[in-house]
């Protein structure tokens, strides 16, 4: 449904500025990946992406009274161009009447100013008009419009709410598919202090794959990602000296995440997220969605992996691995970050609630067993590791989860220890960039970028998990 309406929408809106072959490679850019037909599930999670991230214009009206007050003059021809030319040399500027725009909000001073000048009911539609140009030209690739970034994913009720991930492709052992699992053709990219893209990381390692697959970590604190907007975001450093254990991108010369999604797609506007893999040979992003590569990992790179008998992901377990991934994932994982960036009260109430819930299940459930789906390490395992080795480094202070640490949840801590001790795990957790990520890249939790002085744990220290597989 949104596939169909949403061009027809904005060509509606549009003005003849617009040209068709940029309508085309905006409507194309709204297709649904293949595997919608594949799965249901995603495809709610698609319809959802689309419609938050390319929303149709008439969900943006604002009241016309919002510029009735300012003084009006007659609209010449020359002050429409002016306008126009604003437009195309202050982006940052023209942001700010976007984001005015979409918000429901009067513009801001410049733009009075400008609008001030013509009759109000042509401010109104000069108003709508340039909003309506530059987000769809930014659609379309023609302008920089600044990408995304977590922060911004907050509803009007104070919530985060994360947007769904948008490259969607599986990597197959069909060595007929679009993308086959060949030796040497993707690459990583991933960010050492992200949780999502650290699971991968762990799955490379627990299937050797770090030979078939390299992978890149970018530099851990945000930073500006182009001169012409404010957006921050992930950056490679210039060299690998800059911060121990990121790297200059090796393959395609790039100082930005946000600049590969844009090889990939030159009408990308949402999040310019990690991990991302990607494949050389196309040079395109295959997939964004951590939990889609880990399964590809587990199941479809076997004929090269140097551990392609362990299954993470067996099917006697996968009713349970998916019912604790659903418990896991949105209170847990997805649960400190609501807590982080929730903007009222409420929300957060809400969200520290269900974590804490949810952990007391866990830690119930540790109470019984040595891994959450049973005495063997899974899918499920990895995906709850992730988040509770920055618990209390970091979610414990920066998001606000001080109810109880996780030191307090004596299987919890120990299980963390076990998963953190197997072979090749304590490689992907790099804590030096976790804290400096946080604590530096979230101005409007933490301005002055101070990295608190505790706890350091010792993840090496002994623990008694051993005893539920006697
Ligand atoms: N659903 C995605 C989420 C990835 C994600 O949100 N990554 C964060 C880092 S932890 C990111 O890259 N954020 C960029 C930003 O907020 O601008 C996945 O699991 O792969």
């Amino acid at each position: 449904m949104v596939r169909s309406s949403l061009p027809s929408q904005r060509h509606a809106e549009l003005n003849s500025q617009v040209s068709e072959s940029a309508i085309r490679r905006e409507a194309h850019s709204h297709l649904p990946p293949s595997c919608c037909q594949a799965n249901a599930r995603h495809c709610a999670h698609h319809a959802k992406t689309y419609s938050t991230q390319q929303p149709p214009l008439q969900n943006h009206e604002i009241p016309r009274s919002h510029l009735r007050p300012f003084p009006t003059f007659r609209a010449t021809p020359v002050l429409l161009a002016t306008g126009a030319s604003h437009l195309a040399a202050f982006p940052p500027r023209f942001r700010a009447l976007q984001h005015c725009y979409n918000n429901k909000l009067p513009p801001p001073p410049l733009w009075v100013g400008m609008l001030g000048l013509v009759p109000s009911s042509s401010s109104y539609l000069l108003y709508r008009r340039l909003a309506a140009v530059r987000t769809f030209s930014a659609a379309a690739g023609s302008v920089n419009m600044a990408a995304r970034s977590a922060l911004d994913e907050v509803t009007d009720s104070g919530a985060f709410d994360r947007s769904p991930s948008t490259f969607r492709n599986f990597v197959s052992r069909d060595s007929s598919a679009r993308f086959p699992a060949v030796p040497g053709r993707y690459h990583l990219y991933v960010s050492y202090a992200c949780p999502w893209a650290s699971r991968c990381l762990a799955y490379l390692k627990l299937k050797g794959l770090d030979n078939a697959i390299s992978f890149t970590s970018v530099k851990p604190i945000f930073e500006r990602t182009r001169e012409t907007d404010d957006h921050l975001g992930w950056v490679f450093p210039a060299t690998g000296d800059e911060d121990p254990g990121a790297d200059p991108d090796p393959f395609n010369g790039v100082k930005t995440v946000r600049e590969l999604y844009e090889i990939a797609s030159t009408s990308y506007t949402g999040k310019p997220t990690v991990p991302v893999l990607w494949d050389k040979q196309l040079k395109t992003v295959v997939n964004n969605e951590s939990s889609e590569i880990i399964r590809m990992f587990n199941s479809e790179f076997n004929e090269i992996a140097e551990n392609p008998g362990l299954d993470l992901n067996p099917p006697h377990l996968q009713a349970s691995i998916d019912e604790v991934n659903d418990l896991v994932y949105d209170a847990i994982n997805n649960g400190v970050y609501k807590c982080g960036f929730a903007k009222k009260q409420e929300p957060y109430d809400e969200a520290v609630r269900n974590l804490y819930e949810a952990l007391d299940k866990c830690e119930e459930i540790l109470s019984k067993q040595r891994y959450m789906c049973g005495n063997q390490l899974t899918e499920a395992d990895i995906r709850l590791f992730v988040t509770l080795i920055r618990f209390d480094e970091v979610y414990a202070v920066h998001f606000k989860c001080n109810k109880k640490l996780l030191r307090e949840y004596p299987n919890l801590f120990n299980y963390t220890k076990d998963i953190y001790q197997i072979p090749g795990i304590s490689s992907t957790v790099n804590m030096e960039h976790i804290r400096k990520h946080y604590y530096g890249s979230h101005p409007s939790i933490n301005p002055y970028r101070i990295v608190p002085a505790g706890p350091n744990i010792d993840y090496n220290a002994t623990h008694d998990r051993e005893k539920y597989s006697l």
